[in-house]
């Protein structure tokens, strides 16, 4: 027998959170802005992802990073390098990013540039493979990284990031000769908790896999 944990307290902080989203959607639809919550656990490849993302279609488009991290601001650091607006947030103990924080982030965007002339911003979500999927920020779309060296089981052992994302990454292709990963195991396990989910494999490394990613990131835009 196994249980499952139902809180009261957990369902009303999504409620309170879920406005915030609401806002947040709001000021972007407003700005003609499309949003997508970039999401994995700990040291997964968002930031390199964004690095050669922000490298590729700067200043095709134009694009912004929210930023979150719960001390530091050393990714925030690494993509300004790129030219783009990164506004850093530290959520301290938090594991997640939450609405509120994005709120304020998005408030500082608005109140440095004109926020109707971005086309893309990009929410790099805390490293945690669990609470950013339960938070929405008001984004469009969610993008979940797994890379090669997590295992296969990984999306059947934590499935909600999985289930809710619209785009997944198999990240660092290059390392997968390492290693005894079943690639095709893997993607059958998203699958089976997602079958509509576009799944793509890549290498920040290697940049194989980036020009699909990036068409696909092409095709969110409003
Ligand atoms: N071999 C290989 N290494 C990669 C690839 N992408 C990222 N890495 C390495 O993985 C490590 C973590 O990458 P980051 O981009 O910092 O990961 P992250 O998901 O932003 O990490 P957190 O923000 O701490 O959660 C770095 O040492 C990267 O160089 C890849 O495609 N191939
Ligand atoms: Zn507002
Ligand atoms: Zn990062």
């Amino acid at each position: 027998m196994h249980q499952t944990v139902e809180a009261a307290l957990e369902i009303n902080l999504l409620h309170a959170n879920q406005a915030g989203a609401n806002h947040n959607r709001a000021h972007f639809d407003q700005w003609g802005i499309t949003c997508l919550n970039i999401m994995s656990s700990p040291g997964a490849g968002k930031t390199v992802l964004l690095e050669r993302t922000l490298a590729a279609l700067n200043p095709d488009l134009k694009m912004a990073v929210i930023e979150g991290d719960m001390t530091t601001e050393l990714d925030a650091e690494r993509l300004r390098q790129y030219g783009v607006p990164v506004i850093a947030i530290n959520t301290g103990r938090s594991c997640h990013l939450d609405s509120k924080m994005v709120s304020g982030g998005l408030h500082s965007l608005a109140a440095d540039y004109n926020p109707a002339e971005f086309d893309l911003v990009f929410v790099e979500n805390v490293g945690n493979l669990v609470c950013p999927a339960e938070f929405e920020v008001g984004e469009h779309g969610k993008v979940a990284l797994i890379s090669v060296t997590e295992g296969e089981d990984k999306p059947l052992k934590y499935p909600i990031m999985f289930q809710e994302a619209d785009c997944l990454l198999i990240s660092k292709i290059d390392l997968a000769p390492y290693l005894d990963i079943d690639l095709n195991r893997l993607e059958s396990n998203v699958r089976q908790i997602n079958p509509q989910v576009t799944i793509i494999r890549l290498s920040a490394k290697t940049g194989a896999g980036l020009e699909t990613w990036l068409t696909w990131l092409r095709n969110q835009v409003k």
